[in-house]
């Protein structure tokens, strides 16, 4: 296991200064923002965010993420220029030495919370979602933000988007899907880089859309698609934790043993019987994930890919981007040290 941190750039409040001085931290897991959704990531530029973070004493491990533009998600004539786009993309990281792409395959919203400033006991901050509210939630509405959401679209590029969807139900999702990978894996496998898409978060239809990587069936239903191992997944311990009836470590288990997994998140969330949840300290009794359990598989395994501390809680004052302050990723970070080394 290699530990790793997401940065989000030279905007990023968190320098990368901070980030490696944390113990034992090794690969920075980030993306080039400023590409608008679709297009080529340039080699110059992914060279020039590479000698920075390498500059700082740490490495590139992970790009999270190549977005995926939403013609292909909805399956539109021009999805084939956006396909092509993605493959040199592929093929540019794959030349600046990137082994792993996260990707998610959600359409519209990434992921979602009802609340990204749940007050907890100790007084910290973390964020929340509540399932009530969220059947409340309206996208279209003009003073709503959320932080995992492509904020490039004003309300009514939405809303058209929206429109498109109303004819996407879950299985033609997946024959977008099947669509994509057909044409993006041998690209990926050749080129010697692991995909590796992220889970639904939450992992279930939210505004009516359909959503489709979120338990045991979708992974078998993915790994069907393409045996190559370069058709992989992120494993996220708290986007699939919050589907009770996901078994994290039977699946968790059984992909390591495919050689399906390719990058770890880990966090922690406290889930309620109505799948309401908070996220939590990543430590095992503040939340409903078994940390040890986790880690325990990945040990089994030999796992050697990147890992990396999730969304922490806002703590000593911390103010900043929602799940991504510096503080309690860290604490994260020492307490899964802690608990690889108990384990060697
Ligand atoms: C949230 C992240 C997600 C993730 C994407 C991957 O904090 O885990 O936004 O980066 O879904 O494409």
């Amino acid at each position: 296991m290699k530990l790793s941190f997401r940065w989000f750039g030279n905007d990023d409040l968190v320098t990368l200064e901070n980030i490696r001085q944390i113990p034992n931290m090794n690969g920075i897991v980030s993306a080039i923002y400023s590409i608008p959704v679709g297009e080529v990531w340039p080699v110059e530029q992914i060279k020039e965010m590479k000698q920075k973070i390498e500059n700082n004493g740490l490495n590139l491990g992970v790009i999270e993420s190549v977005p995926v533009h939403e013609d292909i998600k909805l399956g539109n004539s021009n999805r084939d220029q956006w396909i092509e786009n993605y493959k040199q993309t592929i093929l540019n990281l794959s030349e600046c030495g990137i082994q792993t792409i996260c990707y998610n395959f959600m359409p519209v919203f990434d992921w979602t919370r009802t609340t990204l400033h749940h007050l907890n006991s100790d007084g910290s901050t973390s964020l929340a979602l509540s399932t009530e509210e969220l059947k409340k939630l309206d996208p279209l509405d003009e003073s709503l933000s959320l932080p995992g959401w492509d904020e490039s679209y004003d309300k009514d590029k939405l809303k058209d988007i929206l429109k498109q969807y109303s004819t996407v139900d879950e299985e033609k999702l997946w024959e977008n899907l099947t669509y994509f990978l057909e044409a993006i894996i041998p690209v990926a496998e050749k080129a010697q880089v692991n995909m590796a898409i992220h889970p639904d978060d939450p992992p279930y239809s939210i505004f009516g859309l359909p959503r489709i990587i979120k338990d045991k069936e979708s992974y078998a239903r993915l790994f069907q698609l393409s045996s190559s191992s370069a058709n992989g997944i992120t494993f996220c311990t708290g986007s699939l934790g919050a589907n009770p009836y996901n078994n994290l470590y039977e699946m968790l288990d059984e992909y390591l043993s495919l050689g399906k997994v390719h990058f770890m998140h880990v966090r922690n969330i406290l889930l309620h019987k109505d799948k309401s949840f908070e996220e939590t300290a990543h430590v095992s009794n503040y939340g409903s994930i078994d940390m040890v359990r986790i880690l325990s598989l990945l040990k089994k395994h030999q796992y050697t890919g990147y890992l990396r501390p999730d969304h922490g809680r806002m703590i000593f004052k911390e103010s900043g981007r929602p799940g991504y302050g510096l503080y309690d990723r860290a604490l994260g970070a020492s307490y899964l040290n802690g608990i690889w080394e108990t384990l060697s």
